[in-house]
């Protein structure tokens, strides 16, 4: 009995070892910056895993799994990851999703993707608001009914934050027409026309900036790690 759970011990022992060298090796050797690279670090400690062996008093199969799970468990639990060249992009349901019931829907396909939301709020733009954010449009044909209707009900404002935020919230949302927009994104899935297309994104670095700013106070900017952080990013 003794053997095999030795035998179970050092391959978890081993593996685990393994792993930590080679994450090392890798972070030491390429030289990324945390920027750049999903920085690893362990900080737990295996448990004893020869005392575990010796026990007597315990049966067999508890021991066994004791030794091969929290080799791993520890390897999972204690991972950092730094994600690469974090951004913010405001997104915002507009007042035909929201009155659709759209909304928990698109915020999963965000969530889901992996990207984390740092900031959200319900209101009611003005229409002088709403003008403001739709400045770049002021001389299209369509701008006063697009700010009249932006503001005609609530709307929920968004920051999500994740690495290419920007262009792949692009994406996930789908061309400004509903009709060219492919079937899997949003406005393909769940919108028709161009006048209703339920969702808006910042186009750009810049202009997420800007519309960040609009929207939000930086006080409401949330700054938090997530859990899942560490499995979302990483390099191998
Ligand atoms: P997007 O929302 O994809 O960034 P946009 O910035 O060009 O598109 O336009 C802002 C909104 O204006 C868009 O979501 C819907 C409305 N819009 C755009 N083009 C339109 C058009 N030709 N007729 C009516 N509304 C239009
Ligand atoms: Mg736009």
């Amino acid at each position: 009995m003794n053997t095999q759970i030795y035998r179970s011990a050092s391959r978890a022992a081993r593996s685990f070892l393994y792993s930590a060298s080679k994450i090392n090796k890798h972070v030491v050797s390429e030289g990324r910056t945390a920027a750049a690279a999903a920085a690893i670090s362990f900080k737990g400690t295996l448990p004893p895993l020869a005392s575990f062996a010796n026990s007597s008093n315990t049966s067999n199969k508890w021991i066994a799994g004791a030794l091969a799970v929290p080799a791993a468990a520890y390897m999972l639990q204690d991972q950092e990851a730094h994600a690469a060249q974090m951004e913010r992009t405001f997104i915002a349901i507009k007042p035909d999703g929201v009155q659709r019931g759209l909304i928990s829907d698109i915020i999963q396909r965000f969530e889901r993707k992996g990207f984390k939301l740092v900031a959200i709020k319900l209101i009611v733009p003005t229409k002088a608001f709403a003008g403001k954010h739709y400045q770049d449009l002021k001389d299209r044909p369509f701008y006063n009914g697009l700010c009249n209707f932006l503001s005609s009900g609530p709307v929920i404002a968004m920051v999500w934050e994740g690495e290419g935020v920007i262009t792949y919230g692009r994406k996930l949302i789908g061309a400004t027409d509903p009709q060219k927009s492919e079937p899997g994104t949003i406005r393909g899935d769940l919108a028709i026309v161009v006048g209703r297309n339920i969702i808006h994104g910042s186009d750009g670095p810049e202009t997420a900036k800007n519309e960040i700013n609009l929207w939000f106070k930086p006080e409401e900017l949330t700054n938090y790690t997530s859990n899942q952080e560490k499995w979302t990013y990483g390099v191998n």
